[in-house]
C-alpha cells in the first residue's frame, strides 16, 4: 500500500537496563505527545517509546524527532546514527540536547533548544522547504495560552500504570544549585489559563463515575475503584502550588469531577491547613516533597533556605493529618557527609512515616549551578552520561569514598524498601491511601531484592 503522507516519527530512547533496574510499572510522558499535538494533520505521526517498543530503523519515515534527559542521550546518540546512517533527517530536543547543543550537534541534523512546541510548525516547514537550520530556539518566555493538547492517544494505554499526565505550569521562582528546572522553562512562573485546565480536564474525565459506593471505599482508604477507573492524575508540574490561589482554583475542578491525584511540591505550603483541606477534598493521594538534606547548612550550600526555615517532622505530620500521603526525596554526598547519613534518612523516614522515601546521589547536571562550581574545581570525574542517573557518583566526594557513596545508597534503598519498613511507615499507621502506597513500595521491594552490595553502611562494623 502506498503512502501519501510524511511519516515523522517521535521517538523517546531508552537506557539499557539490567534485570535488577526494571520496574513493573511504567510511567507515560507529555513531551512528545504535546509536539505531537502541534503537528499538521497531513503528517502521519507514531510515537516509539523504547521502553516498550523495538525501533525498526528501516521504517519509511521523513523525519526523527528524538527526546531525552541526560542519562539517555548517548543511546539517544546511537539511535540518531542509526537513522542518519540510512539517510533520515535526525532532530533532537529535551534538556539535555538544550543545555549541550554542540554536543547534540555532532549526531543529529538540528536542535531544538527550550520548549519545542512554539517552534515545530517552524522546522517543519524549513525541512520541507530544504532550508533547516541547525538550530532553533524557543526562550522561556511563551505565554501558555493556547497550548494545543497533547496527543495521549498514541500512546498504548496498556504500557503504562492507569494514569494520566497533565501539567498546568512551567517554571519554578527557586534558584536550587542541582536543578536544571528554572534555567531551563524560566524563573517565571507560567500558569496555563484556568479555562483550559478545566477544559482538558473536563475532556478527560468529564461525565460518568458518580458511584456512592466508590466514595464509600474511598473515604475507608480504598482508593482502588478510582485506579480501575483510570481518574487518577499525576501532575508534572515541577511546583504544583506556588501560586496557591491558582492551584485551588484547579483544585475546585478537580473535586467536581471526582478524581484522585498527587503532585509535586514545597514544603511551605504545609503550614496552610486551609490549603491542605483543600487538597483533601479535591482528591490528593500524595505530595512529592524534594527535602533534600536534613541538615539547614546543607540546604543553605545548594541556595535552599526557603526549605530549611521548614520544621520537616512537623510538615509530614500536617500532610498525615490532612489524609495526603508523603513522596520524600534526599540526596546524598554532600561535602563532609559521611556513612552515617544513611542511617540518618532511614531513621527520618521511618519516624515518620513517610509514605514513600527516595534518596539519590547529588548529582551536577550540565547547565545547572552545581555542575559549573564542581567543573571549575576539577571534581567532575565521569563524563560518561548514561551514569548521570543519581545511582551513580560522578564527581570527587569528600566523606566518603565512591563505593561507600554508592553502596551506600543502594542499601538505603534495599532497607527502605524492606517489608519490616514497609509495615512501619505503611500499615501501621498513619495508614493514608494504603493501597496506593503498598503498590509503590512494592515494586520498589521487586526491585532492589535483587541488589548485592559490597559495602553495608547499616551493619555495624565494631
Ligand atoms: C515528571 C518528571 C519526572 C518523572 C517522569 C515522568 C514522565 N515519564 O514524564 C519521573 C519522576 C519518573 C522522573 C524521573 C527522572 N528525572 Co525527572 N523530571 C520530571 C519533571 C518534573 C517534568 C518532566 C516533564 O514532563 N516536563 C514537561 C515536558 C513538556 O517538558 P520536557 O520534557 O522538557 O519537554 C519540552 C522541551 O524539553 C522540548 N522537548 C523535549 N523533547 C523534545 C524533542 C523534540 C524533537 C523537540 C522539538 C522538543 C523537545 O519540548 C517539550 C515541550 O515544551 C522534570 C522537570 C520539568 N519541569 O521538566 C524533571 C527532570 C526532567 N528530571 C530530571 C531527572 C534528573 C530525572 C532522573 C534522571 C533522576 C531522578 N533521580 O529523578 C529520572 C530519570 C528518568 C529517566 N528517563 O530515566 C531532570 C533532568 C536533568 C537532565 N539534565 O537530564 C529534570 C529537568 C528535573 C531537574 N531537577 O533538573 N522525572
Ligand atoms: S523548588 Fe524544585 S523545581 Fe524549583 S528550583 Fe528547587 S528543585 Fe527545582
Amino acid at each position: 500500500m502506498q503512502r501519501n503522507k510524511k511519516k515523522i516519527l517521535f521517538i523517546s530512547p531508552a537506557r539499557n537496563r539490567g534485570p535488577d533496574e526494571d520496574f513493573i510499572f511504567k510511567l507515560s510522558f507529555l513531551n512528545l505527545p504535546y509536539l505531537a499535538g502541534v503537528t499538521p494533520d497531513h503528517y502521519d505521526v507514531e510515537i516509539i517509546d523504547e521502553e516498550r517498543n523495538v525501533i525498526n530503523f528501516d521504517d519509511d519515515v521523513w523525519l526523527v524527532a528524538l527526546t531525552a534527559q541526560t542519562p539517555i542521550a548517548p543511546r539517544a546518540y546511537e539511535v540518531a546514527g542509526e537513522f542518519r546512517r540510512r539517510g533520515v533527517t535526525v532532530i533532537m530536543g529535551g534538556v539535555h540536547a538544550s543545555t549541550l547543543p554542540d554536543e547534540a550537534l555532532c549526531h543529529v541534523d538540528s536542535v531544538i533548544i527550550g520548549e519545542g512546541e512554539f517552534v515545530w510548525r517552524q522546522i517543519l516547514d524549513d525541512l520541507e522547504a530544504d532550508s533547516l537550520q541547525e538550530r532553533y530556539s524557543s526562550g522561556t518566555t511563551h505565554s501558555l495560552a493556547g497550548l494545543d493538547w497533547p496527543r495521549r492517544d498514541l500512546l498504548n494505554p496498556k504500557h503504562y500504570i492507569p494514569l494520566t499526565l497533565m501539567e498546568t505550569t512551567r517554571g519554578c521562582p527557586h534558584h536550587c544549585d542541582f536543578c536544571g528546572v528554572s534555567k531551563f522553562f524560566g524563573h517565571k512562573y507560567r500558569k496555563r489559563p484556568l479555562s483550559e485546565v478545566k477544559a482538558e480536564l473536563e475532556s478527560l474525565f468529564g461525565g460518568g463515575f458518580r458511584h456512592a459506593f466508590s466514595r464509600f471505599l474511598a473515604k475507608m482508604g480504598l482508593d482502588m475503584p478510582y485506579f480501575i477507573e483510570r481518574r487518577l492524575i499525576y501532575f508534572i508540574d515541577s511546583n504544583f502550588a506556588a501560586d496557591k490561589k491558582y492551584a485551588v482554583s484547579i483544585m475546585e475542578e478537580l473535586k467536581k469531577l471526582d478524581v484522585k491525584w498527587w503532585c509535586h511540591a514545597t514544603v511551605d505550603i504545609a503550614s496552610d491547613p486551609d490549603f491542605l483541606t483543600k487538597m483533601n477534598e479535591s482528591g490528593c493521594l500524595a505530595v512529592n516533597v524534594g527535602f533534600e538534606s536534613l541538615s539547614p547548612e546543607n540546604l543553605k550550600s545548594m541556595h535552599k533556605s526557603y526549605a530549611a526555615k521548614h520544621d520537616y517532622p512537623k510538615a509530614i505530620k500536617a500532610f498525615h493529618d490532612h489524609n495526603i500521603g508523603v513522596m520524600g526525596t534526599f540526596v546524598v554526598g554532600f561535602d563532609g557527609e559521611d556513612a552515617s547519613i544513611f542511617r540518618r534518612v532511614f531513621d527520618f523516614s521511618i519516624d515518620n512515616q513517610l509514605d514513600w522515601s527516595l534518596t539519590f546521589i547529588r548529582t551536577p547536571y550540565p547547565g545547572t549551578t552545581m555542575y559549573n562550581k564542581m567543573e571549575e574545581e576539577g571534581r567532575i570525574t565521569v563524563r560518561d552520561w548514561e551514569k548521570y542517573d543519581t545511582l551513580h557518583c560522578v564527581f570527587e566526594p569528600e566523606g566518603m569514598s565512591v563505593l561507600e557513596l554508592e553502596d551506600g545508597l543502594k542499601s538505603l534503598w534495599k532497607y527502605t524498601f524492606s517489608m519490616s519498613s514497609i509495615y512501619r511507615r505503611i500499615i501501621k499507621g498513619p495508614r493514608v491511601h494504603p493501597l496506593f502506597y503498598l503498590g509503590m513500595n512494592m515494586q520498589f521491594l521487586q526491585m532492589v531484592r535483587k541488589w548485592r552490595v559490597k559495602y553495608d553502611p547499616f551493619v555495624d562494623k565494631g
